[in-house]
């Protein structure tokens, strides 16, 4: 544990602190006993969400650890073989880069591999030592904190913004350019009921309508539409929210929402889309 940050750590840290890892990094034939928390640690440690990239561990065995077996906080990727764990502590792998914007962590499977396959489900909290791996709450927000992307932002009004849990500041797509879509990836497949799409809630955002269309994939390759082209009027006397009803057959891992007009400014604009699995 990081006093400072009050941050959970691994026995093993590779760390793109103040630039991308891109060199070939070879972890081989390694033993983790006994840490208190994780045991392979990705992190981006001065928060600008470089990415650890071209890591491969291979041969390792880990027993006992308070948390997770992989604790991937940095967008990149890694391959994994011949890892074994036992007496893991909350569950295999916690995946959620941050900035949520920066982009996915990726794990290769390279076989070989036992004891660690569970991923932790919730990003908005953290695992504890020992804790296992609890059912998140239903009523949770799945879009918070996950990695976003779409078609163009402008200036700093990048795609997590929509999902930083901040009312206030948000995603602009590229102005005069319709149609454009933002994108999220919740990580697994859900059945999600219900979106509420903000805008910021001060009266200097005047009362707006925005042609939108949900669109949903199971693999991020394949969309369909969810709930066809409608208007939502976003209006700051009644909170600049709106909420979109989904149909009770939905599945879904990514959630997309294109935007082909906004009668307030010629873009697209989110400062947060939340999904919910409640109706
Ligand atoms: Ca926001």
């Amino acid at each position: 544990m990081n006093p400072n940050w009050n941050h959970p750590m691994g026995a093993l840290r590779v760390d793109s602190y103040d630039s991308a890892v891109n060199a070939t990094v070879n972890i081989t034939n390694t033993t983790i006993t006994d840490s208190p928390y994780s045991a392979f640690e990705f992190v981006s440690g001065g928060g600008q969400g470089h990415p650890v990239r071209n890591v491969t561990v291979d041969g390792a065995t880990v027993r006992n650890t308070g948390t997770v077996v992989v604790q991937a906080e940095a967008q990149g990727a890694a391959t994994f073989r011949h890892v074994t764990a036992t007496g893991v502590g909350a569950t295999g792998v916690y995946n959620c880069p941050y900035p949520a914007s920066s982009g996915t962590f990726t794990l290769t499977d390279g076989g070989g591999n036992s004891g660690w396959s569970s991923t932790w489900s919730d990003c908005s909290s953290w695992p504890q030592p020992g804790a296992g791996n609890p059912d998140p709450d239903p009523g949770r927000n799945l879009a918070k904190g996950r990695p976003a992307t779409a078609t163009g932002s402008q200036d700093v009004y990048t795609p997590g913004k929509a999902v930083d849990g901040d009312a206030n500041s948000y995603w602009e797509s590229t102005d005069n350019a319709f149609p454009q879509s933002w994108t999220v990836d919740l990580g697994a497949s859900y059945a999600v009921r219900r979106l509420v799409l903000k805008l910021p809630p001060s009266t200097a955002w005047g009362p707006r309508t925005q042609t939108i269309t949900v669109l949903g994939s199971t693999d991020g390759t394949a969309y369909s539409t969810v709930v066809g082209a409608g208007d939502y009027r976003f209006d700051p006397a009644t909170g600049n929210t709106a909420t979109v009803s989904l149909p009770a057959s939905t599945g879904l891992r990514y959630l997309r929402l294109s935007v082909s007009a906004n009668t307030g400014w010629p873009a697209g604009q989110f400062s947060e889309v939340e999904a919910y699995l409640t109706s």
